[in-house]
């Protein structure tokens, strides 16, 4: 249910610039003047700069630098990414909501965003740590029209849209180690988890789960990750506004999947997610279920798998392994 305090700012979100005169509000919100007023100081409170003129009306011209539900539609360019759109200042996972919602019907579309994950989920029942304000932990809804086996297509899509984000807006040189980390300097300062459910032929619902260490300085990162972690503040020197990269991310994102689906993965992805591309070129080892081998990095196929070639000669497809990070076959 939406809360009159969320469709006040709507309101006010939709002019972004020019007043909204009170009377206006009051006719869509069926608020008296008074009840507006003090919907108006509350916002205040919660560090909302508003200006309000006697005969013109209101408008927002600034908003608090935090996530919330607010902050990140106030200004969303997107069509259809984010309009469905929940807030939680501390969950276990985002993708438990995430799934949660989307079993229960939630819209193509719909993000869960946190603040903070108690038990934040990597791959393979790994954990992700999520500390509190210090980066964004957010999971997307899909309902798309591809087959189950093509959905590892959207792990590598979302990665060339994060690198996009970052390459564009934060003017850093990130690179994507296959099939889900984003890298700095060598580190990963980002992941992504990407679970389906589906039946037979049929995906029923995608959730993708995306982690970025934002503003965490190095002594900040767990002991156990900090010699392969960074954040984005470590590598720029800067704190970034999470909400304004989340709208970035979201917006990046809703352009790249429609991309996607007019022109197909090889045409919209696969070049682009080629040239960020980790260690191609290069020989490293690839830890599989079955086993550990030296392969040279070739590039991605068409359906998203690692294209390795091995040391008899062969080229093989990998469809689930782990690229060592600092190993060098020919060392
Ligand atoms: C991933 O798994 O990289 C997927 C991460 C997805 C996180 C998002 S946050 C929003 C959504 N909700 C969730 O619960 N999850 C998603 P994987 O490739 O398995 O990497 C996990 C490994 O990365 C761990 O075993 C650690 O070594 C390392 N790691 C954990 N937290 C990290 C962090 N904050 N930064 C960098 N590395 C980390």
């Amino acid at each position: 249910m939406e809360s009159t305090r969320n469709k006040l700012i709507q309101l006010l979100s939709k002019e972004e610039d020019t007043f909204i005169s009170g009377q206006v509000i009051s006719d869509k919100l069926n608020l008296s003047r008074n009840a507006i007023w003090k919907h108006m100081k509350e916002l205040e409170k919660d560090g909302y700069k508003i200006e309000a003129i006697r005969n013109k009306g209101y408008r927002i011209i600034e908003i608090p630098k935090k996530v919330s539900q607010n902050t990140v539609q106030w200004g969303l360019k997107t069509k259809w990414l984010g309009k469905t759109l929940i807030h939680r200042e501390s969950t276990t996972s985002t993708q438990h909501i995430a799934h949660q919602l989307a079993s229960e019907n939630a819209p193509h579309g719909t993000v869960v965003m946190a603040d903070e994950q108690t038990a934040g989920k990597g791959r393979l029942s790994r954990s992700w740590h999520s500390a509190k304000d210090k980066g964004i932990w957010l999971s997307i809804v899909l309902r798309p029209t591809i087959g189950p086996n093509l959905a590892p297509q959207l792990t590598l899509l979302t990665a060339t849209v994060l690198a996009d984000v970052m390459q564009n807006k934060l003017h850093v040189t990130p690179k994507i180690k296959w099939p889900n980390d984003i890298i700095l300097s060598n580190k990963k300062v980002a992941g992504i988890l990407t679970e389906m459910q589906a039946e037979q032929d049929q995906i029923q619902y995608i959730v993708i789960g995306i982690g970025i260490n934002v503003n965490q300085e190095q002594e900040e990162l767990p002991d156990d990750i900090q010699a392969r972690a960074t954040s984005l503040k470590i590598e720029t020197n800067k704190d970034w506004d999470l909400h304004v990269l989340i709208q970035d991310i979201l917006l990046t994102f809703e352009e790249t999947y429609s991309n996607y689906l007019e022109n197909g993965f090889q045409t919209a992805i696969k070049q682009k997610w080629e040239s960020y591309g980790y260690r191609i070129g290069e020989t490293t080892k690839i830890k599989t279920i079955k086993d550990e081998q030296e392969i040279k990095i070739m590039g991605i196929a068409d359906d998203g798998a690692l294209l390795a070639s091995y040391q008899d000669g062969t080229i093989k497809k990998v469809y689930s392994g782990e690229i060592d990070w600092f190993s060098n076959g020919s060392k």
